[in-house]
């Protein structure tokens, strides 16, 4: 088989950059490892920047998200007994997030490439990348027990954190910058009504919570915990009382339909290509959740690389391919930035000294009573311009 672009991974990622191929004409093939169903029940974000949800739209998918997503102003920072809601919409002249499920974007994006009949191969096995270094690269795989050969022009590596095309790189061609964080999130999904109609995020003493959701009916709440902590010795009545203390209000219990742990760290690669590979969203970074970037990062990469992809299709030229890395790599950075001082001001860290804990106090305060900190929040937290 052939293609132009030979896509890993149907996240996100994976998914816009096809749709934005589609659309300036360039043909791609997704290899996905997962099923349809896991990928589609896979939960996960949960809020889309201002720009995603206006991409989604852009490119004729943003029905059901208009329908079911829930659009919000503002969001609530709440600590030391305070509540102070950061006026996400008066702060940024007029835009919003939108809350909608990971998973509902992937349904809506798996939904309409198959629509248009283009290929997404589920339940591949064996995937791996060879020729990167030539301008004819393969990657072959397992579907059905059958030996698989996609010649490629180029090889986009959306297949996330764990995946295999960030490790297809040579050793030493790439450079990686990591954090891990003292902790990590309890994240449960409830058959409930949210705590508020705005997410509340609490830095409580006993440590962090979010109250989030994904429906007027459906909740999604965290409990910062122990970074080895077992979802099994959270059973639901330790949850709900640890949610009332750390979000400091009564709550609305309900049977809960998912529950895990994630780790929390912060991860860039550089550079995000080698040869005619090109890595975006997970593949080349992740970010504590605590900012709600993850996927809003990754649909910021695949456009970069989506243009860049068309550009040296119509002309032959890499420039923009090039370019593609140290364009996305300044955003990245400033997302990592974000992302790194809303885990900071919102967690305990178990080693803080009463310095530290003054001056966590100082920021949150600075928040509350300096409009341009508010506002240097709210223009991360609806996100950065796209470039
Ligand atoms: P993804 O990981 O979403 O997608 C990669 C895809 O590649 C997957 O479908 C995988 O099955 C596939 N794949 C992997 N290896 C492969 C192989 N060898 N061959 C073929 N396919 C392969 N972000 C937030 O903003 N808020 C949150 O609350 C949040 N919670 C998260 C919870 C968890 C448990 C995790 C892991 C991440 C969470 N994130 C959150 C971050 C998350 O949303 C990511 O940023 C987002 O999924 C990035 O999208 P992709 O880059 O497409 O990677
Ligand atoms: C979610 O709804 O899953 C969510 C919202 C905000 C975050 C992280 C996760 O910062």
């Amino acid at each position: 088989m052939r293609t132009q672009v030979g896509i890993v991974g149907a996240g996100p990622a994976g998914l816009v950059l096809a749709h934005l191929l589609r659309r300036a004409g360039i043909d791609s093939v997704v290899l996905e490892a997962r099923s349809r169903a896991h990928v589609e029940g896979r939960i996960r974000a949960g809020v889309l920047e201002q720009g995603t949800a206006d991409l989604l739209d852009g490119l004729g998918l943003g029905a059901r998200m208009r329908r079911e997503g829930l659009v919000h102003h503002g969001i609530e920072l709440r600590f030391a007994g305070e509540r102070h809601r950061i006026d996400l919409h008066a702060l940024t002249e007029g835009r919003s997030i939108t809350v909608y499920g990971q998973h509902e974007v992937v349904k809506d994006l798996i939904a309409a490439r198959l629509d248009a009949g283009d290929p997404i191969r589920f339940a591949v096995e064996g995937v791996r990348l060879e020729g990167l270094a030539s301008e004819r690269p393969a990657i072959l795989y397992r579907q059905d027990g059958q030996e698989q050969r996609l010649e490629c022009d180029l090889v986009a590596g959306c297949d996330g954190f764990h995946g295999v095309c960030r490790a297809a790189v040579p050793p030493g061609a790439l450079t990686v910058h990591e954090r891990l964080y003292p902790f990590a999130w309890l994240g449960i999904l409830a058959e409930a009504p949210p705590v508020a109609d705005e997410l509340i995020y609490s830095a409580h003493e006993r440590g962090f919570a979010l109250s989030s959701m994904r429906s007027p009916t459906l909740s999604r709440l965290y409990l910062q915990c122990a970074p080895d902590a077992d979802a099994g010795a959270w059973p639901a009545g330790r949850i709900w009382d640890e949610l009332r203390i750390r979000l400091d209000c009564d709550l609305p219990e309900g049977p809960i339909v998912q529950k895990g742990v994630t780790g929390m760290r912060s991860f860039v690669v550089e550079p995000l290509q080698y040869g005619r590979l090109f890595l975006a969203g997970d593949a080349a970074h992740i970010v504590p959740p605590t900012g709600a970037k993850g996927l809003n990062l990754a649909v910021a990469d695949v456009r970069v690389l989506a243009a860049a992809i068309a550009a040296f299709a119509a002309t032959g030229s890499t420039d923009a391919l090039d370019g593609y890395s140290a364009r996305c790599l300044d955003r990245i950075w400033r997302v990592q930035r974000f992302s790194w001082w809303m885990t900071a001001l919102l967690h305990r860290f178990p080693d803080a000294d009463p310095f530290d804990r003054r001056l966590r106090a100082a920021e949150l305060s600075q928040l509350v009573h300096l409009p341009s900190a508010a506002r240097t929040l709210a223009e991360n937290y609806v996100g950065l311009p796209l470039l």
